[in-house]
C-alpha cells in the first residue's frame, strides 16, 4: 500500500499518561511537545494535522497493587480508552501519531492500529523489550508489558481477588503474531525476554548489531524480515530510551550505550522512505527529569524524530 500523496490527513493523539511506571512528569511529555510547535512542524510538511485534544484519564479509587502489579485497574482502563481512539483515528485517518505518555500507553496505540491495519507490522524502538508478562515483571510497571499483552503471552493476574480482576486486561485484543514485531536498539532486556524472543524467533535487533552492521542495514533488515514483499503497513513505536542518553536524557529508564542522534533520525527517514508508515508512538519524554536544558534537548530530540518518520529530508 501507498498513501497517497494529496490528501495525506494526521491526527495527534495525546495520551498524557504515567500510570505504567513510577516517576511523575511523563505526563507532561505531550504538552512540551505542542508548546515545542509539534503541529506546526507537521503542518510544515506535507501533512494536514488534526490534534484530537489530551485524552482523559480518571483516576481509579482503590487502584491497590495485583500481587505485586502496580495501578492494574487505572492502566487497563486508561489504555483501553487510548485504544478507542486511536482505532477511531487510524480508520478515518492516513497517519495516527500518538504522544505519550510512558510506553503502557501501546497497549491501545498497537492494538488500535491493528484494528485498522491488521496486516501491519511494529517497529519497537526500544532500549528495553516491554515484553515482560505481570508475573515476569520484577518492578510490577505495567510500561514493561505492552509487547506481552499485545502477542497474548500473557496470564490472568496472580493473587487477585476475583475472576474479574485476574482478567483485567482480558479486552486487550492478541491482535500481534510473532512474525510482525521487529526490535531495534535493545540493551536492557531481562531473562524472561531473552527467552520469549529466542523461542518465538522474534526479530531483535540490539545496539550490537547497530555497533556490527550499522543502523541502515539493520533497519533494512528488520523490515525485511518482517515483510519481505514490502507492502505491509508500518507502525513505530518509538521509546526515547532507545537514544542515547547524551541526547535524549529525560527519560524515565535511561540506559547507556544507545543510539545517536542521527541513527534515531535515519531510522525514522528509512522508515518515511518505505511510503508505508500508517502510525506512530513517542513515548517516555519526561520534562521533570533532569534539568530544564536537558528536557528541552530530549523534547527537540522527539520533536525531530516526528518530523523524520513524516518525510523531512536533510537535502
Ligand atoms: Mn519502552
Amino acid at each position: 500500500m501507498t498513501i497517497s500523496q494529496k490528501s495525506r490527513s494526521l491526527t495527534v493523539i495525546s495520551a498524557p499518561f504515567s500510570g505504567g511506571q513510577g516517576k511523575p512528569g511523563v505526563d507532561d511529555g505531550p504538552q512540551h511537545l505542542l508548546d515545542m510547535g509539534l503541529v506546526e512542524q507537521i503542518g510544515r510538511l506535507d501533512w494536514t494535522p488534526k490534534f484530537a485534544g489530551h485524552l482523559q484519564f480518571p483516576a481509579v479509587k482503590n487502584d491497590t497493587n495485583i500481587g505485586h502489579v502496580k495501578n492494574p485497574r487505572y492502566v487497563s482502563q486508561s489504555t483501553k480508552n487510548i485504544y478507542e481512539a486511536v482505532k477511531k483515528a487510524s480508520t478515518s485517518s492516513d497517519f495516527t501519531l500518538t504522544i505519550g505518555g510512558d510506553h503502557s500507553i501501546a497497549i491501545g496505540t498497537v492494538a488500535g492500529v491493528q484494528a485498522a491495519h491488521p496486516d501491519a507490522i511494529v517497529l519497537w524502538i526500544d532500549a528495553h523489550a516491554d515484553l515482560n508478562t505481570p508475573a515476569a515483571s520484577s518492578s510490577g510497571n505495567l510500561h514493561g508489558c505492552p509487547v506481552a499483552f499485545l502477542l497474548g503471552a500473557d496470564e490472568p493476574l496472580a493473587n487477585a481477588a476475583s475472576k474479574e480482576e485476574a482478567d483485567l486486561f482480558g479486552w486487550v485484543p492478541h491482535c500481534l503474531d510473532d512474525s510482525q514485531l521487529g526490535y531495534i536498539g535493545l540493551r536492557d532486556v531481562d531473562a524472561f525476554e531473552k527467552q520469549y524472543i529466542r523461542e518465538h524467533k522474534i526479530a531483535a535487533f540490539s545496539m550490537h548489531h547497530v555497533d556490527k552492521y550499522g543502523i541502515a542495514s539493520v533497519v533494512e533488515q528488520a523490515i525485511n524480515k518482517l515483510d519481505p514483499e514490502h507492502k505491509r503497513p508500518i507502525h513505530l513505536s518509538f521509546d526515547v530510551d532507545a537514544i542515547d542518553p547524551v541526547y535524549a536524557p529525560s527519560t524515565g529508564t535511561p540506559v547507556r550505550g544507545g543510539l545517536t542522534w542521527r541513527e534515531a533520525c535515519y531510522l525514522c527517514e528509512a522508515v518515511a522512505e518505505t511510503g508505508r508508515l500508517v502510525a506512530m508512538d513517542l513515548v517516555e519524554c519526561n520534562p521533570h527529569l533532569e534539568d530544564a536544558k536537558a528536557a528541552r534537548e530530549t523534547i527537540a530530540m522527539g520533536l525531530s524524530l516526528v518530523r523524520c518518520a513524516l518525510g523531512e529530508t536533510l537535502l
